[in-house]
């Protein structure tokens, strides 16, 4: 059975958010993935966001591809709109149903199989053309569903189960949503909440593409010695080089911060993301081409650099560039979708 509903049952002293619900309305069907499955703590952290920001449910979209992480949409907002696609291709389904209804909030979960194997193109075009959406990779390095082939994040030198060693180049999908123009790019650990949880706030409040690409630990498949996915190996290898506080418009702003340790930023819908530096790095975000290098040089070192990585405070998206109306398509009224004849004879004047 792929499909266990939870008990509606919740402890009447649990607390609501701003809009009335429990963080049981956040939660899903109970999950079926292999028990310490990091794609379950990433499902969590979805929940605890989604509560925290006071998201209603019915405004969120959640859309993936196929594979482990693709399953997890039902595990979690089990209230929102849900769309399971065909592998690879989420980004394209979710892009068609953002550009007919802009008043959702639009969530795309999908696996480095899913992302960087067979729909790497898709993934391209949803960063370049900045869907205003979260795209969250939850990164194992091998197609976990199908039993743990390495996937195209696999590390060259790493090894899988059986002993093989990969081959090939990794694809860094950190790298390529930067240089293909994504607005919000982090890395993050799924065995390390306290950071995930305020990237994902910060990329449901932000204006545009903001990929997520988080580490995820395929227990039954890719956490041996020899995996660079491992629990072990990310936790001695994690490189945070910020910690996130997200401040919502609605809430009064009022900041405390050490001069020189903290950056605030503040993004096209009103909200301040806080910037809190870790180490002695003077790491900028928002400078594109540094975080590029950054993440090269630090790759060299075998180093895996988490956190807040670029973020373009005036970004735009799609529906910016290409000028669609403000109203979703399934609220125009005739009026406005058939103007009459007369606008229909002038449009064909101009164009003669
Ligand atoms: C068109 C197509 N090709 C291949 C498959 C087989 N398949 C299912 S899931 C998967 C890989 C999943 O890997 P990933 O996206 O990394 O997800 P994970 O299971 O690791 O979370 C593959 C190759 C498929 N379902 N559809
Ligand atoms: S096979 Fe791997 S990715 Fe799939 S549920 Fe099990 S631990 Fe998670
Ligand atoms: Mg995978």
């Amino acid at each position: 059975m792929s499909f266990l509903p939870k008990p509606k049952l919740h402890h009447p002293s649990l607390g609501c958010n701003s809009v009335g619900f429990t963080r049981r309305d956040y939660e899903g069907a109970i999950s079926t993935l292999c028990a310490g499955c990091g794609h379950d703590s990433i499902s969590a952290a979805i929940i605890h966001a989604c509560f925290e920001l006071d998201l209603p449910p019915h405004r969120i979209a959640k859309l993936s591809g196929i594979g482990c992480s693709s399953k997890t949409p039902t595990y979690f907002l089990g209230n929102a709109h849900g769309f399971n696609s065909v592998h690879g291709r989420m980004p394209s389904v979710l892009t068609g149903a953002n550009l007919a209804n802009r008043d959702l909030i639009y969530l795309g979960v999908s696996g480095d199989g899913d992302s960087a194997s067979i729909g790497l193109g898709q993934f391209a075009h949803a960063m370049r053309r900045g869907v205003n959406m979260t795209y969250i990779v939850e990164n194992n390095g091998v197609y976990g569903l199908t039993k743990g082939q390495f996937s195209a994040t696999s590390d060259k030198g790493a090894k899988n189960k059986g002993g093989a060693t990969n081959k090939d180049e990794a694809i860094d999908l950190v790298g390529m949503a930067i240089q293909l123009g994504a607005s919000f790019v982090a890395r993050s650990f799924s065995g390390d909440k306290a950071q995930l949880v305020p990237l994902i706030k910060a990329a449901l409040t932000h204006n545009g593409a903001a990929f997520i690409d988080v580490i995820s630990p395929c227990v039954t498949f890719n956490n041996h010695a020899g995996s660079t996915k491992s629990f072990d190996y990310v936790r001695e290898h994690n490189e945070a080089v910020n910690f996130l506080d997200v401040i919502v418009e609605k809430q009064e702003i009022t900041v405390n911060y050490e001069p020189g340790t903290t950056e605030l930023v503040r993004q096209h819908d009103g909200s301040l993301l806080r910037l809190r530096k870790l180490g002695q790095n003077d790491y900028d975000p928002t400078d594109r081409a540094a975080a590029f290098n950054f993440l090269e040089h630090h790759k060299a070192k075998n180093e895996i650099v988490t956190g807040l990585l670029y973020l373009n405070p005036k970004s735009s998206d799609l529906h910016d560039s290409v000028g669609t109306a403000t109203t979703p398509l399934n609220e125009l009224q005739d009026n406005t979708l058939c103007p009459g004849s007369a606008a229909l004879d002038k449009l064909n004047a101009s164009l003669r």
